[in-house]
């Protein structure tokens, strides 16, 4: 695969300064009360992301025909999902992570019961969020229940919570190559699906045109994931915002593969993200720039 052209560099930064923009527009303001609560919410989620999940809404929805102005709250949507997951992931109780995107972690600045309550806040309003944009988008093949149902689905004991629940349970004797993939499809790998697959409905595209975005995105989220772990290896702090080598203790692909084996596979899980786009033709042409982003990415 080609290296992402300077152009593709251009667009995702102008799409995550949109994205930056306007999130914090969808929370209440940091000092309504309760505050620590409003402030830790914007804390988390205005951190120095790279906003790739909502990114890929604007991308799909935009290639079915749908403007990022029209689709901007549902992508934020995805990426408060993707906040709170991550203040979930970084508690004592699960990663204990002092650092992330550059700067404390939120439960070591606002403290873990506060961490918490704001965690799930954002992921309430997510959903309202959800609900409010499909609404408003008034879509023929879709409900707003539909797409509310998918995100749902993408978070619960079969998507997200599944995957972080076997990643904590599963002891490194069990953890092989298929419970691997089992626990990053679901932890990482179901939110990028229901990210593509939000933009598409955004875009009253067809349920066959829906299939090839989630077989797209599924790919992609493990190829991410896998390069997460290459990048723990092999990535520094300033890179990152994260502190490196956290995963020393845990299997990874990295682990399982070694470095080129993980790269290998991220590779080839790449190269089946661009092959299911074929149908889409030349118009799928930034999602396959997104795939060679994430095969290059350094941070
Ligand atoms: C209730 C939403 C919810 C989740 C509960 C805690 C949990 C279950 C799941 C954890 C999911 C998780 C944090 C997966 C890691 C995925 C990953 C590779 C994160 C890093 O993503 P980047 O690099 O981060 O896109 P930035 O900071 O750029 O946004």
């Amino acid at each position: 695969m080609t290296p992402p052209s300077a152009a593709l560099g251009g667009r995702l930064a102008e799409l995550a300064g949109q994205v930056d923009r306007h999130l914090p527009t969808l929370l209440p303001a940091p000092g309504q009360r309760p505050a620590p609560v409003h402030e830790a919410m914007h804390y988390a989620l205005t951190g120095e992301g790279k906003r790739l999940r909502p990114i890929l809404t604007l991308l799909v929805a935009d290639l079915f025909g749908a403007r990022s102005d029209k689709v901007l709250d549902l992508a934020c949507a995805v990426e408060m999902v993707h906040a709170c997951s991550l203040v979930l992931d970084d508690l004592p109780a699960m990663d204990d992570a002092a650092l992330r995107r550059g700067r404390a972690t939120t439960h070591r600045v606002f403290g873990e019961a506060v961490a918490l309550l704001a965690s799930l806040a954002l992921l309430n309003r997510a959903y309202a969020v959800v609900a409010e944009s499909a609404t408003r988008l008034g879509l023929r093949r879709y409900t707003p229940e539909d797409l509310i149902h998918h995100l749902a689905a993408a978070i619960g004991s079969d998507g997200l919570i599944g995957g972080q629940a076997l990643d904590l349970l599963a002891t490194p004797a069990e953890t092989g190559l298929d419970v691997l993939e089992f626990i990053h499809s679901h932890k990482t790998g179901a939110l990028f699906m229901a990210a593509g697959e939000l933009g598409a409905m955004a875009a009253d595209a067809r349920r066959r045109e829906l299939e090839i975005i989630a077989r797209y995105a599924k790919n992609l989220g493990l190829a991410f994931q896998i390069s997460d772990d290459l990048l723990d290896v092999l990535g520094t702090v300033e890179q990152t915002g994260k502190d490196t080598g956290k995963d020393r203790d845990k299997v990874t692909f990295v682990r399982l593969l070694g470095v080129a084996g993980a790269q290998d596979l991220a590779d080839e899980l790449l190269r089946f993200a661009v092959a299911s786009l074929e149908p889409l033709g030349r118009r799928a042409e930034p999602l396959r720039e997104l795939a060679h982003f994430v095969q290059h990415r350094s941070r």
